[in-house]
């Protein structure tokens, strides 16, 4: 297993729609497997293929207190979307430093293949449903910010590019 970089915004794959996976063979699970390491090490909740530069449809939650419920969704699809929705804080690895609200589905049924090309449909509440939107957003092109009015979101790419020069000072120093 391998600890991938994570792309950084805005890194045009981010923006890109992603395509579907034909087949579940040995390269997407050996894919999987890295996705999973890298989000562990990071640390993060969730991580989308786009995010480690491959912009195909498939994403790595896990939610767990003790992370020991790895989750791999593959050309996920939301069939489901309760009628109630939360706003709360939200965080990207390809954002890092950026925290902002943003307003989900707090609960929603999923369909997806998992990594033996088998046909799964979950239904999720509370930050699994939130972190499932963020990840298919990724697979979309979306990132969180793309959800902010003009200005906060200008805001937030103003504090990343501050926060980006100040890294390169506190290295060159
Ligand atoms: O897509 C990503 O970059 C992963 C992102 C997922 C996410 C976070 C919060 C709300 C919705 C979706 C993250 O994992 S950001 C990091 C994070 O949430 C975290 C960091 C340290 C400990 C626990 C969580
Ligand atoms: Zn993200």
């Amino acid at each position: 297993m391998a600890i991938l970089p994570i792309v950084q915004f805005p890194n045009p794959v981010l923006a890109m729609k992603c395509q579907p996976i034909a087949e579940v063979n040995d390269d997407i699970r050996r894919l999987a497997a890295d996705m999973g390491e890298t989000m562990y090490k990071a640390p993060g909740v969730g991580l989308a293929a786009p995010q480690v530069g491959e912009p195909i449809r498939m994403v790595v939650i896990d939610v767990s207190e003790d992370k020991n419920q790895l989750l791999t969704l593959i050309n996920p699809v939301i069939t489901e979307r309760g009628e109630e929705k939360e706003t709360g804080e939200e965080g990207c690895l390809s954002l890092p430093g950026i925290w902002e609200k943003v307003t989900r589905n707090t609960s929603i049924t999923v369909q997806f293949m998992d990594l033996d090309g088998q046909k799964q449909e979950i239904h999720a509440e509370g930050l699994l449903a939130i972190c499932i939107q963020h990840e298919l957003d990724h697979l979309e092109g979306t990132v969180f910010i793309d959800h902010l009015s003009r200005l906060k979101y200008d805001r937030a790419c103003a504090k990343l590019k501050k926060r980006r020069l100040q890294e390169k000072r506190d290295k060159a120093d």
